[in-house]
């Protein structure tokens, strides 16, 4: 990693008002010339690409062309073009990255590093640059992140001070999850997921991944967090019309009650068209029932190709099917 300065420590207290703040720095709405600025070409090129389709922009009632930042971030990554101004598109921790896209280093260690010195604003960085490099959010969490907090998770047993650090890489790496998902975006009639970890459960980061990986395909996740009973999210199925439900079981509790109460949301789940995945650390221990309507996945990236073969439609257009 050639510019990457291990300086900032997180600050815990300050986390929510970071990533509020965070949001509003990043540029919602761009003008073309913006654009072109933060890529290092014209603002015609920008303006033509716009006109002939390539960017999907939106006209003000003046008449001027204006792009969104999910649709600027989508174009970046699918033309692999390099930000050689983040500053302008409100990227800051790009820069704080030191633009990793570049440094051709291992983002598996860096972002270790990363975690381990507290360093939140390179962390970030660093999840942004392998995003707009191309990187699915299936395949951060299942790279990079995943790597990074299981060799964390193994300074527990070596250290004293590894639950801290558990503790805050698992801060850290919320935040820069939290950094992408603006970036993500869904579409208002985008088909709907809800997820959680069940009662038991404290571990936020593999909910909170999930959430982000069925927003990076383009669903609306809407993610209940740790302990969340399985009937409350029978609740939140109905609540949200979901089409998608899913579950990360990093620890259980009593196994055989938890196998009771997902036997329990199949028939709700069948009766709606909607699935149940599963996954997680100890979920193949759960020794779930076979079902149409469940599927036990072991990755991120297993998740991700579920999705995309289920090309999950939105209830409105299975209602006028
Ligand atoms: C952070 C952490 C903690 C934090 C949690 C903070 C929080 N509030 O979230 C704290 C400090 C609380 C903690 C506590 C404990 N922990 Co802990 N913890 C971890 C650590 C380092 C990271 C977990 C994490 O967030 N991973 C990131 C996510 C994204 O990755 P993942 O969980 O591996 O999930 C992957 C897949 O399973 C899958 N996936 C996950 N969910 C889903 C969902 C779906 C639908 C799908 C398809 C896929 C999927 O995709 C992910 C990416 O590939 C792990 C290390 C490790 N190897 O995992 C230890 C680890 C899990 N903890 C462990 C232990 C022993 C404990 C403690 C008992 C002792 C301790 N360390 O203090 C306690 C008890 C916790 C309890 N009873 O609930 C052990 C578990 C050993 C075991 N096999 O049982 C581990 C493996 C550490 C170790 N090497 O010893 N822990």
């Amino acid at each position: 990693m050639r510019l990457l300065i291990l300086t900032a420590r997180v600050d815990f207290a300050s986390l929510f008002v970071q990533n509020v703040c965070l949001e509003a720095a990043m540029k919602a709405i761009l003008t073309p010339r913006l654009l072109a600025e933060a890529i290092g070409v014209s603002e015609s090129s920008v303006k033509r690409w716009v006109d002939d389709g390539h960017i999907m922009g939106t006209r003000t009632a003046g008449g001027h062309r204006r792009i969104s930042i999910q649709e600027a971030t989508r174009y970046i990554r699918e033309r692999e073009l390099v930000v050689v101004r983040p500053d302008v598109l409100g990227f800051h921790d790009l820069v704080a990255s030191g633009g990793a896209r570049e440094s051709g280093g291992d983002a598996g260690e860096a972002l270790l590093e990363c975690l381990r010195a507290g360093a939140a604003a390179e962390a970030r960085g660093l999840l942004l640059s392998m995003y707009l490099d191309g990187s699915s959010i299936a395949e951060i969490v299942d790279g990079p992140l995943a790597f990074s907090m299981e060799k964390i998770g193994e300074l527990w047993v070596s250290a004293p001070s590894g639950v801290f650090w558990e503790h805050r890489a698992t801060q850290i790496a919320i935040q820069a999850l939290g950094r992408l998902r603006p970036l993500l975006a869904p579409r208002d009639e985008a088909p709907v997921a809800v997820g959680g970890a069940p009662t038991g459960d404290r571990y936020v980061l593999p909910s909170l991944a999930v959430a982000a990986v069925l927003e990076g395909e383009g669903l609306r996740a809407t993610n209940l967090g740790p302990e969340t009973p399985i009937r409350t999210l029978g609740i939140g199925l109905e609540d949200l019309d979901a089409r998608l439900v899913w579950l990360s079981v990093s620890a259980v509790s009593d196994g055989d009650k938890l196998r009771r109460e997902i036997d329990g949301l199949l028939p709700v789940l069948a009766a709606r068209g909607a699935i149940l995945v599963v996954g997680g650390a100890q979920a193949q221990q759960l020794a779930l029932p076979r079902s149409d309507s469940l599927y036990l996945g072991r990755s991120m990236v297993e998740l991700e190709a579920l999705v995309q073969g289920m090309r999950l439609a939105p209830r409105s257009a299975l209602a006028s099917a």
